[in-house]
């Protein structure tokens, strides 16, 4: 509908004494606007196929996740993830609450919890997205009830963990669903 009255717009300001719009919508102009038209999506960002479209309020920029739902370690997790050009997820800031709002949104998600791209692997107890990026400790990210993170060294990865989402600690090999997040 967008493109329709983009196009009716286009008809009237070329024919403003009301002309018969069929011969001045010949060749050249139909491909002007066609290709003016095509510009304008090129523009709008789209994910590929099983990844869906989230505002990431932590860059102001969109971002591509997709829930991964094969349960797996946390290196198999990310290693699939890879095979869709994407890695675990950084839900830095607020971006972890639009996540959390994505999953409530699906009934089949809120009982899970998912593999995240962070860990304290090379630091007991500093925490480190997979770019490197420091992973503040406390709240509002990590669940605060049992003092996550825990279990020091047997716990060196982070998961969203059901049924609140906050960040819990896990070892690597526990088998859980995933994040996996690109660009567009
Ligand atoms: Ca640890």
């Amino acid at each position: 509908m967008k493109w329709a009255a983009h196009l009716a717009v286009t008809i009237d300001l070329l024919e403003p004494d009301g002309r018969d719009g069929a011969s001045w919508l010949g060749g050249g102009v139909a491909a002007a606007v066609v290709g003016h038209l095509r510009s304008q999506a090129a523009q709008v960002a789209e994910c590929p196929t099983n990844f869906i479209l989230v505002d990431d309020p932590s860059t102001g920029e969109t971002t591509c996740i997709y829930f991964l739902m094969l349960k797996s370690s946390w290196d198999v997790a990310n290693s699939t993830c890879g095979m869709f050009g994407a890695i675990l997820a950084k839900l830095k800031g607020d971006f972890h609450q639009s996540v959390i709002e994505k999953i409530y949104e699906n009934q089949e998600l809120i009982n899970e919890a998912f593999w995240l791209g962070g860990s304290d692997e090379k630091k007991e107890g500093s925490w480190y997205w997979l770019d490197g990026e420091e992973i503040p400790l406390g709240t509002p990210h990590w669940y605060p009830c049992n003092d996550q993170p825990n279990h020091g060294t047997d716990q060196n990865y982070l998961a969203l963990y059901t049924p609140n989402f906050y960040f819990h600690s896990l070892e690597k090999e526990a088998e859980i669903c995933a994040i996996c997040q690109r660009s567009p």
